[in-house]
């Protein structure tokens, strides 16, 4: 058995390639939609005829099937919460918190119809890493790539996962996922180390007893932001008080390993998970299957994603898992002072861990640098050379009131006149406010190097695209400089779609320009965006207008009379970048 041996060193997903991905009598089999009989517990490299752990999943992806989810967004007063605290106002997700789990298999394409019940905002649904390849108008970025859709309206997205791994989806209006707009997605797909049972996701995020607009409102005039209230595991946990709610409990079977997808869904707190006692293998670093890595702790920025498994073969028991915020205070804070969940074994009663563990080494809210693709990627570092045409830089401003702005301008969209509408009248007088930034090479890798002005660390997200991290700066490191070029890594560096910008230091991230739309490049805590912080890739947008369907268009446009319809009469502002 595996648990004879301890999960020490790095395993290899070429070990399994080398054991025989799929047997042979598969590879004249029929077309399978979903996973083929080769998916085992033992080889989770295979995923079906033709397609493994090692195939390229940006050229080649299985046919799978169609799916179709239908939800409803609704707005709750008084909500008595999950844990114990009644929270002013709620908006929901089929009256879920977090809303329900999107489920499917790698190459299935998705319809998504969202009936928006909302009392008076517009609402956009965004699939957090989705590539959506062709298929910019899907994005879900209101102002962006549609209009919101207004109260009382049903909007459809449809869109092909070419990715498989763990994600998530959003609301893109304002800081609305803040309300609890939000959920899991999981794309069942090959892995680089077996696995016997998924535990399915796990997101853990900051939760404020205030509405995200107070805290908007709030962190317009204040640059600190508010500490959460508490953090939840999976939607639940005590509150600090200890006067109500309960602690997420994750089941283990003792001698089996357990796959966990862990999601970052906050609007602030960027943060490590450990487990006492135990440590966790990465597979998967966002929708990129890495080899597995075996460590103590992980960190997770807003928005990451990082796929572990957990080996259940420690004394059964009851042990903690642990949330662990930078001591800085830079990457957020909490009222609850040391947020925990409980990892339970199946052949023991349930009850409160007694070993406190330790707390994992300080992580500086930096990211690991230290995964490897298991798809691997190569770019060339002499066709990158660092210059005012690449460089993005964040800068602050405090009076009147809190802005960020990315190469000295905050986005600013027009939730009336997305940029899309430029881009179908092939108009290039795009305002400042949408702070674009003209991609129009084509299949190039482009290099981008964003340079930091705050202390405060950022979790940079890019739509559309996983980039590679080619380097991030120690904390303090001032500008990007030419001699810091020798330090990066160019041999298939760590890839993902978030990562961190450290304080005062620099990030430099590099992108194939091969998916033509309009891409945001913002920064995931929620109130830095909804001040402003981000860009707007137009990448080869003289393409677009051809791959857009007449269905799409007609969908397009008929939405965003309504919103104009509905908005512009509504007597409501948009408060802030509206992203
Ligand atoms: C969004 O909804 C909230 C709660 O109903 C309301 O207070 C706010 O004014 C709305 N904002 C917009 C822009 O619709
Ligand atoms: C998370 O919560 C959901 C819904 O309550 C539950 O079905 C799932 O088993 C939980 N996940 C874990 C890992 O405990
Ligand atoms: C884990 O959480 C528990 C419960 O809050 C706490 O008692 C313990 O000190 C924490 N351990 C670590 C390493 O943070
Ligand atoms: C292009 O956009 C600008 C800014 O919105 C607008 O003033 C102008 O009329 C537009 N041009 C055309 C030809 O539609
Ligand atoms: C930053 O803004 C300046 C002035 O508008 C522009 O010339 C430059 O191209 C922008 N930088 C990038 C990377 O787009
Ligand atoms: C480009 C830029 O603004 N760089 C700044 C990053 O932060 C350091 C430390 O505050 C400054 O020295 C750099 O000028
Ligand atoms: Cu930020």
């Amino acid at each position: 058995m595996r648990f004879s041996v301890s999960l020490t060193g790095v395993f290899s997903a070429g070990l399994f390639v080398g054991l025989g991905l799929c047997a042979p009598s598969w590879q004249n089999g029929l077309q399978v939609r979903g996973p083929g009989s080769c998916y085992t517990p033992s080889n989770r490299a295979c995923w079906s005829p033709g397609f493994d752990i090692n195939t390229d999943y940006e050229t080649k992806t299985p046919a799978g099937t169609v799916r179709t989810f239908n939800w409803e967004v609704t707005e709750h007063d008084n909500w008595p919460g999950p844990d114990g605290r009644v929270k002013s106002k709620v908006m929901l997700v089929n009256n879920q918190y977090p809303g329900p789990t999107l489920t499917a298999d790698w190459g299935d394409t998705v319809v998504v119809n969202i009936k928006n019940s909302l009392r008076l905002n517009g609402t956009s649904f965004h699939w957090h890493g989705i590539r959506q390849l062709g298929t910019n108008i899907q994005d879900g970025t209101n102002g962006v790539t549609e209009c919101p859709f207004p109260p009382g309206s049903t909007k459809t997205y449809t869109f092909k996962l070419t990715q498989y791994g763990t994600t998530w989806y959003h609301s893109h209006f304002s800081a609305q996922y803040g309300n609890g707009v939000f959920g899991s997605i999981v794309i069942n797909g090959p892995a680089s180390l077996p696995w016997d049972i998924d535990l399915g996701p796990y997101p853990i995020n900051d939760y404020y007893l205030p509405t995200a607009d107070q805290i908007v409102l709030q962190t317009q005039h204040t640059l600190a932001p508010p500490p959460s209230d508490n953090v939840l595991f999976n939607g639940t946990n005590i509150n600090p008080a200890g006067s109500g709610g309960a602690y997420s409990r994750i089941t283990l079977t003792p001698g089996k390993r357990h796959r966990l997808r862990l999601i970052n869904p906050s609007v602030e707190h960027n943060y490590q998970v450990s487990i006492v006692g135990h440590d966790m293998t990465v597979i998967s670093t966002d929708l990129v299957a890495v080899n597995a890595y075996t460590t103590s702790s992980v960190f997770l920025g807003v928005g990451q994603r990082v796929d572990v498994t957990i080996d259940a073969s420690q004394k059964a028991g009851n042990y903690w898992m642990n949330v662990t915020l930078p001591a800085s205070g830079l990457c957020g804070s909490s009222l609850n002072p040391k947020p925990a969940a409980i990892v339970h074994y199946s052949s023991v009663a349930n009850g409160i861990p007694t070993n406190p563990g330790t707390v994992p080494p300080d992580s500086g809210c930096r990211d690991s640098l230290n995964y490897t693709p298991v798809v691997t990627r190569q770019v060339s570092l002499d066709q990158f050379t660092p210059g005012v045409k690449n460089t993005l830089d964040v800068t602050l401003d405090t009076t009147p009131l809190v802005i960020w702005k990315i190469n000295n301008t905050a986005i600013d969209v027009d939730w009336d006149k997305p940029v899309l509408d430029y881009v179908l009248q092939g108009n290039t007088s795009y305002p400042a406010s949408e702070n674009v930034v003209i991609v129009n090479q084509k299949n190039v890798w482009t290099f981008w190097v964003i340079e930091n002005q705050s202390v405060v660390p950022h979790p940079i997200h890019l739509h559309g695209h996983d980039f590679l991290v080619l380097g991030a700066s120690a904390t303090g490191a001032g500008s990007f400089t030419a001699a810091d070029k020798a330090s990066l890594k160019s041999t298939n560096p760590t890839r993902r779609d978030v990562s961190m910008l450290p304080g005062n230091g620099w990030l430099v991230l590099a992108f194939r320009a091969d998916n033509p739309g309009n891409w945001l490049l913002h920064c995931h805590i929620a109130w830095h965006i909804s001040g402003g912080m981000s860009v707007d890739f137009l990448e080869r947008v003289s393409e677009q207008k051809a791959q857009i369907s007449s269905a799409d268009l007609t969908a397009y446009r008929n939405n965003c009379a309504a919103w104009r319809n509905y908005f512009d009469h509504s007597g409501l502002h948009k408060i802030d970048s509206g992203l």
